[in-house]
């Protein structure tokens, strides 16, 4: 059972007869063209939060020069989307941390009055950017999390033991070969530390690199973190995506991780775009009362999709196929 959050009007859509599945897609996929903005190429990797009476969300978009750019975007369903045409420019109060290089694969994360976004930052290479906004227009920047390298930053929705708790995966600056999931704490959200190992890469789907993907959510069963996984095949990596539980007081505690994949590549969107074979999720919609979620995930690198799945079947599909 999902613990907080209800979101009585998350996009929806119903299992469709004879799925076999835990996860299954929105029938009207991709929710997000490549060209939804003027000047994209592109636009996945994305997030999205409940905001007012609808959704908002910080975007990647890469541009027709191929720059990573972050956009905010609104919604009132969660499934058609305005996305500024203009992208956002951070105000810092340092000159040095506020020189934007590029910045991809954003999170957002409501803890306790605001939305705090997480991304991969340039700064001398790939690391982990913070800022916070209260109203997707304006947004404050504050320093980088890590030193570099380090890609795929997720904050933890609420402090744990009286800190602020972020996931992250160690990398390098190129198309990194490894890559183990690790959570660091902080007093203030400056300073990182208590650095824990997590996660390592492990069989199949996922023996390359693994990465945290949405906000985890608070479930009776530990922290619901879906990951995406990564393998290395004849023709490049292949990018799917399953799911852990953590223990809820010591996060770096696994309890439970999927054995096979929840998602992996198979649709025509999934596998044709400028990076084939990936499905690559930043954020999850949930509401406590139906069990409902709904996984917002990059496609090929080029277009956005939504997938669904039903909390209590899915924690007894992770606990069933578990293996740590
Ligand atoms: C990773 C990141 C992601 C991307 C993935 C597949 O290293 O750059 O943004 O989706 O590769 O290209």
């Amino acid at each position: 059972m999902i613990l907080s959050g209800s979101l009585p009007n998350i996009p929806w859509e119903e299992k469709p007869e004879g799925c076999r599945d835990v996860v299954w897609r929105y029938s009207k996929n991709p929710i997000i063209q490549r060209d939804a903005i003027k000047r994209s190429n592109s636009i996945f990797n994305s997030a999205v939060v409940p905001f007012k009476d609808g959704f908002a969300g910080v975007f990647r978009c890469d541009d027709k020069r191929r720059e990573m750019l972050l956009h905010a975007g609104f919604s009132k369903d969660g499934i058609n989307w305005i996305i500024d045409e203009e992208p956002i420019r951070f105000k810092y109060e340092d000159e040095e941390i506020g020189k934007f290089e590029y910045g991809y694969d954003p999170r957002v994360c409501f803890i306790e009055d605001r939305y705090y976004v997480t991304w991969c930052n340039g700064y001398h290479g790939p690391t982990i950017g913070i800022a916070y906004t209260f109203d997707f227009k304006t947004f404050y920047q504050l320093e980088n999390a890590f030193l570099p390298y380090n890609r795929n930053g997720v904050l933890f929705p609420r402090k744990i033991n009286g800190k602020y708790a972020m996931l992250s995966r160690p990398s390098d600056t190129g198309h990194t070969k490894f890559g183990d999931i690790f959570y660091s704490e902080s007093p203030d959200l400056i300073y990182w530390g208590k650095h824990r190992h997590v996660m390592a890469p492990r069989g199949w789907w996922q023996s390359t690199k693994i990465g945290a993907g949405p906000v985890p959510i608070e479930t009776e069963e530990g922290w619901l973190l879906f990951y995406h996984g990564v393998l290395t095949s004849c023709n490049g990596y292949v990018y799917s995506f399953g799911a852990a539980l953590l223990d809820i007081d010591e996060p770096w505690k696994v309890k439970y991780r999927t054995e096979p994949y929840l998602l992996s590549p198979q649709k025509l969107y999934e596998c044709v775009g400028d990076v084939p074979n990936v499905v690559f999720p930043c954020a999850a919609l949930h509401d406590k009362d139906s069990g409902r979620i709904a996984i917002y995930y990059g496609c090929a690198d080029t277009v956005t999709g939504v997938c669904f799945a039903q909390a209590d079947e899915l924690i007894n599909f992770i606990k069933d196929n578990s293996k740590l």
